[in-house]
């Protein structure tokens, strides 16, 4: 099967890795002439897990490229996904597939809302890689993958094909509450981690980021409470606890965004929580302090 990848970062690649370890062709949709100056110099990126370091051949061209597409992952920044999508629109097959795999919520359901007659699913990922050099990816943990179909028609089988991509990938038939549950841990751990300029493990060390967290962590238990979507078996704060204690040495995305000065992932996280809040009522000001600040910080002259 051929498959197009829109977003040549370190989950886009890990995935391009698989697919052509389980037999597809990959062709990587680079985002400018410079990148793919820079790619088609090497004509290859590696994987590095455990050790053992694997060459990959993968294609490139540009969204202008004319060749159908039939297989479709999306793998750029949230913030960057529909753009992206809308580049290569006109290539799509009428019967082709599309996977989103990005943090965050709001492009899933506005891709799917502005493009009903398209199979889109999306997914949520605890894989975790980082690039040593460019083009040259360190897997960093084997995490799982669940998926679930987002429009209205789509074949069931596709799950099963990409089953065979990826051993640890399970399929959910209610992928909104799995996009939730990302999305409630990462309002508690990414603003945090980014205006503390800490690592995960060191918003538990502190008794005021502790108390930010919780506060963060009771608003978004709340409101999802009323908007009755299920998130976790505990509290949140347990539960995010947990996940700051397990990833304690890593840097969350958004700490790495802000701190190399990039555009952060802030509005599809805790910028689409703070907007569902207002469907419920019910007040965030925590979660819509850490807004404000990152916002200001990232882009000052846009707000
Ligand atoms: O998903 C993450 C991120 O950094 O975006 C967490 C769970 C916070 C791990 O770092």
């Amino acid at each position: 099967m051929q498959w197009h990848i829109l977003g040549a970062g370190a989950i886009g690649l890990l995935w391009a890795a698989k697919l052509q370890r389980a037999g597809h062709r990959v062709t990587l949709i680079l985002s400018g002439p410079q990148k793919l100056n820079q790619y088609n110099e090497i004509e290859h990126f590696s994987v590095t897990s455990e050790g053992l370091t694997d060459r990959f051949n993968a294609d490139a061209e540009l969204a202008e490229h004319t060749v159908p597409i039939h297989h479709l992952l999306i793998t750029t920044k949230s913030f960057a996904a529909v753009d992206a999508f809308n580049s290569i629109r006109h290539r799509l097959a009428g019967n082709a597939r599309i996977l989103l795999l990005h943090n965050g919520m709001g492009p899933q359901q506005q891709l799917v809302d502005e493009n009903p007659q398209l199979e889109i699913w999306a997914g949520s990922t605890t894989d975790g890689a980082y690039f040593e050099s460019p083009w040259n990816l360190v897997r960093a943990g084997i995490g799982d993958t669940q998926i679930g179909r987002l429009s209205e028609y789509g074949d069931e089988q596709f799950f099963e094909e990409m089953a065979s991509v990826d051993g640890k990938l399970t399929m959910t038939t209610d992928i909104n509450t799995v996009l939730w549950r990302k999305l409630a841990i990462n309002c508690a751990i990414n603003p945090l981690t980014a205006l503390y300029d800490c690592r995960n493990g060191e918003l538990l060390k502190y008794t005021d980021r502790r108390a930010a967290m919780a506060q963060i962590c009771k608003e978004v238990d709340s409101v999802a409470n009323a908007l009755g979507i299920t998130l976790f078996d505990r509290k949140l704060m347990e539960q995010a606890w947990d996940v700051a204690e397990l990833t304690g040495r890593n840097h969350s995305s958004m700490q790495q965004d802000v701190s190399h000065n990039r555009t952060t992932e802030i509005e599809t996280i805790t910028g689409f929580f703070c907007k569902a809040a207002k469907q419920t009522s019910i007040p965030v000001p925590a979660n819509q302090l850490v807004l404000e600040a990152i916002r200001n910080i990232n882009e000052p002259d846009d707000y």
